[in-house]
């Protein structure tokens, strides 16, 4: 199956019944179809080799609202080749899905990228949602947008999933939290200590990677005494809560198209090494089969 690269998360489908081609490249056999003497045995490993790659998103949207911080939260939650906006004019070339964020209401431009990105593989994301009053607030958002788009809008805080804090941040916010302290709801307002000072550094980082909901949270966590032991469970909690992985789903909805679509990658390549002459009886041979193995 088509899959991400590494272990894939829990809750990726099956990708449904394959084809005897498919079948093949999924087991990294393609080229034991053909006689091992074929000059179809190059051609195609290496197209089995293209079949296998991992599943690649690209990520798409107005500037500013948070596509790069999508990347890495694709990249790093779920284990995705994620691409951006960083990576390039013609990164694109190779995707096999696209994602659009959105952070604020669909605009005239946000409707030309939703056309200029295939419809079945496009996948529309309400980003920053840690930046609503509250995450149902985020949600009834999306669910606006979504009439407005005519399709799904997956509520997302990439932010929160490439929460990244350190022993000296954590020790910080676990201070705050045992003193009392709360987010103030002028974000500014956190950031107290002489400029230049240690304080002040770890707040301003504080904000920087998790920003007030994310700081918000993991004072109520550590005040609760919830199981936030250290700073790698504290970011773990942090991912969950981010709403990355519910976009698993949608993600994995689309696997078995994109598998077919690898196939018929497949497919050209043996028609061009028939067109040229190469083991014409065994590409077509191959061509034919349509079966399901
Ligand atoms: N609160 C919050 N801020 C975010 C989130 N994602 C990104 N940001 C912030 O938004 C700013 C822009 O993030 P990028 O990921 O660089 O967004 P971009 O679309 O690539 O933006 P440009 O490179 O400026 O065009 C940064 O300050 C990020 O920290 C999020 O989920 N929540
Ligand atoms: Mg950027």
């Amino acid at each position: 199956m088509v899959r991400p690269a590494g272990p894939a998360p829990e809750g990726w489908p099956d990708a449904g019944a394959s084809s005897a081609l498919s079948g093949a490249a999924e087991r990294g056999e393609l080229a034991r179809l053909v006689d091992p003497a074929s000059p179809l045995v190059p051609i195609l490993d290496a197209a089995g080799c293209r079949f296998l790659r991992p599943l690649h998103a690209h990520v798409i949207g107005r500037p500013g609202t948070g596509r790069d911080t999508m990347v890495r939260a694709l990249r790093e939650r779920l284990r995705l080749t994620a691409t951006g906006p960083a990576d390039g004019a013609g990164a694109d070339a190779d995707a096999d899905l696209w994602v659009l964020v959105l952070a604020g209401p669909p605009r005239h431009a946000d409707h030309d990228l939703l056309r200029s990105a295939p419809a079945d593989r496009t996948l529309v994301v309400l980003g920053k949602a840690d930046t609503h009053p509250d995450w149902d607030t985020a949600v009834a958002v999306a669910r606006r947008w979504s009439t407005r788009l005519g399709t799904p809008v997956h509520v997302v805080s990439q932010l929160l999933a490439c929460a990244d804090l350190d022993d000296r941040m954590f020790t910080a916010l676990t201070e705050l939290a045992a003193a009392g302290a709360e987010m103030p709801s002028m974000a500014g307002r956190f950031l107290v200590g002489r400029p230049g000072s240690a304080e002040r550094a770890v707040r301003e980082a504080l904000l920087r990677r998790i920003d007030a909901f994310g700081v918000d949270t993991a004072l109520s966590l550590l005040a609760e005494g919830s199981d936030a032991a250290d700073a790698a469970s504290l970011n773990r909690t942090l991912h969950a809560l981010s709403g990355v992985h519910d976009l698993a789903g949608p993600i994995g909805e689309r696997v078995a198209l994109v598998r077919r679509r690898r196939e018929d990658e497949i497919r050209a390549e043996l028609e061009r090494a028939a067109a040229r002459g190469l083991d014409r009886d065994g590409a077509e041979r191959l061509l034919a089969t349509g079966g399901v193995a």
